[in-house]
Parts: structure tokens; sequence; C-alpha cells
């Protein structure tokens, strides 16, 4: 028996603290309506708490190139190893993170903010540019059962024999935007049902893939890093992302993203990313084989309550995960600060 304890083991623990800071900063934001200084808050913490971790990181997916955002660029590296200079002495970990996954669920109050991280060796994690990309995701049972490229209607009665059931039971969550009209048009043809959502395709990814949670599957356009991120959960889950980047509703529909288009197809190659109109599976998006996980929610949502604050402190709920124990990990943390006196109540999950 090998008795080394993996590396992800070791760092699992700090990625849960990092997540959960993030995510009791934003929280605090809640409601104020301000979409930027929720994530700026939640970036700053993200990473200041990064470097407490005994490693040699590096931001492979983050705020942006390093001329356009202060912290979390992609290229900074992270851990201790970057700031006491004796990083050959730390693991190397690649880090994609999104430190509030739906700026406008936590400035409005919505459901479904989270903060969140995957990390993995080196290499493990693609280096996907800020651009549209197209996806369909799926739990467990539904693996290998559908193709991006296939059909709305054939997909759906895919889902739908893999979970023995009638099209009719399935739900599948869309992003509520114009560029899915037809998407959506075509799903209701089919008979299924739909719950758009404002934004967070991330955590609604993960929920098509967690059995209970009423989700079975995720369909259309978001974003590509949070594609990659919903790789490396699939990963954990044993669920599965098709992907494809969309270069033309890139151009055509993208306000915030729009001035990444310029030389868009050349950035990606440097990126080392030389076809951008190829297929990409789960394996692809996350080949790491040490992948570790970590969501904290922000707001309450479908798979994580969001943070409560009270008098002696704060409670927090978050799914840590690792492909190498495969151990899906919902922790429910009390940070306890009113001194002797402070409880802790139960609360059942
Ligand atoms: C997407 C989606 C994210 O923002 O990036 C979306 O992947 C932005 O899409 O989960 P639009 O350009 O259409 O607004 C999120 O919903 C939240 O970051």
């Amino acid at each position: 028996m090998n008795t080394v304890r993996p590396m992800e083991y070791d760092l699992l623990f700090d990625f849960l603290r990092v997540v959960e800071a993030a995510a009791i900063e934003a929280a605090r934001t809640m409601g104020m309506g301000k979409r930027k200084y929720s994530d700026h808050v939640a970036v700053e913490k993200m990473r200041e708490v990064m470097d407490t971790i005994p490693m040699d990181g590096t931001i492979v997916i983050g705020e942006g190139e390093r001329d356009e955002a202060p912290m979390l660029y992609i290229g900074e590296r992270v851990g201790m190893g970057a700031k006491d200079g004796n990083a050959r002495s730390y693991p190397k970990v690649d880090i994609a993170v999104d430190p509030l996954e739906g700026t406008n669920l936590c400035a409005t109050g919505s459901a479904n903010a989270i903060a969140v991280l995957a990390a993995a060796e080196r290499g493990g994690l693609l280096h996907a540019p800020d651009i549209y990309m197209n996806k369909i995701v799926v739990g467990p049972s539904v693996r290998g059962a559908v193709d991006i490229d296939a059909p709305v209607k054939e997909n759906l009665n895919a889902i739908a024999s893999r979970l023995r059931r009638k099209v009719e039971d399935l739900t599948i969550i869309v992003l509520d935007r114009p560029r899915h009209n037809q998407l959506i048009q075509d799903i209701r043809d089919a008979g299924a049902r739909i719950r758009l959502i404002s934004d967070g395709d991330l955590s609604a990814g993960i929920s098509a893939a967690v059995a209970g949670s009423g989700v079975h599957a995720l369909m259309g356009i978001g974003g590509g890093p949070e594609g990659v991120i919903t790789a490396a959960a699939m990963k954990c889950l044993n669920g599965e992302i098709q992907a494809r980047f969309v270069l033309k509703e890139q151009l055509e529909q993208a306000e915030d993203r729009a001035k990444i288009a310029d030389g868009l197809v050349e950035r990606m190659r440097k990126m080392g990313i030389s076809d951008p109109t190829r297929v990409y599976h789960t394996n692809d998006l996350a080949p790491g084989e040490k992948i570790i996980f970590a969501a904290c929610g922000v707001t309450d949502g479908t798979l994580l309550r969001g943070v409560r604050f009270f008098g002696t402190g704060k409670r927090t709920q978050s799914l840590v995960m690792t492909t190498e124990t495969m151990h899906v990990r919902f922790v429910d943390s009390v940070h306890v600060e009113g001194g002797p006196d402070a409880f802790v109540r139960f609360d059942r999950m």
C-alpha cells in the first residue's frame, strides 16, 4: 500500500480556506449593487490567502492579462514559493480561479454566486482565453451519451434514456441570453423543461453532474475559463463536459469581451490552441491527473448555501474534491469569532 500522502491532500484544506475567505468577503457586499466591488474584494482576499499556501503556484486562468489585472492575472506566481524565494522546495501547481463567479448574482443577492478555483499539477488545466465557449455538461449516468454536434433533440433523448425517464421529465439549464433563442426553442420543441439563469453557468454545470439537484444538463454558450473549471469538477464527479470556443458569437455579441476579439486567433495560438474550432472533451480541458476543486457558496444556491453572518461568527458551505482520492466533500464550516462565549449551533445540512 502506498502510504505517501498525496500532494492534493496537503493542499486540499488550504484551498478550502482560500475559497471560504473569498466567499465571506464577497458575501459582505451582497445586494450592494456593486458588481465590480464585490469581485474586487473577493479577488483581493483570494490572493492574500493564496500566499499562505506552501506551494509554487502559477495562475493559468484568472482575472485577465497582466496589464489589465493587478492581481491573480494569468501567469502570476502565487503561494509561499513566490514569497520566500524558495520556490523549488514547494510543489508546482497550476491554478484556475474565479474568485466570484456570478458578480451580478452577488450584487443583487440572487442565487448561486460562488467563490471557486481548480488546481492541478503543472500543465493540468487548459490555458483558455476569456472568450465564449459552447458547452454541454452532463452527469455520470449520461457520460458518453451526448455529442455537442448532435441536434438538441437527439441529445435530450439520449439524456432521458440514460436517466430512464421521459424527455418531459428533464430540466435543462440555459443562460438567459438572446444568443440562446434557437437553443431554447429546440429544447421547448423537444418537450424538456428549462431553467433559465441570468448568470453562473459554472455552478449550473456542477449541479447537472450531481444527482438529486433537479438539473440534468447544462447547454449553451458561456465563458471559456468557466468551462475549464467545470471540467476540473467533472473529473472529480465523473461527469462530462464537451465544449468548443465560439469566435462568431464573440465578434457579434460580446460587449465586455469584444475588445479581446482583435487578434483573437493569434492570441489563442500563443496560448497553445492551434485549432479554435475543435471540440474539447473533459480531459482536454482538464488533462491533469491530480486535480483539486474547491468552491464555497456566496449566496444561497442549488448545491451550496451562501455565507451566513451571525453575532459570533460566520458559517460557510463548500464543496471540495480531488481526483486522487475521489472524495467529494461538502464542508460546513463555522468560523467562530465571538471569544469564550461564542457557541456553535447544530445545523442539519
Ligand atoms: C458567462 C458565464 C458565467 O457570465 O461568462 C457569463 O460563463 C457572461 O456572459 O458563468 P455574457 O457575456 O453573455 O454576459 C457568467 O454568467 C458569470 O460570470
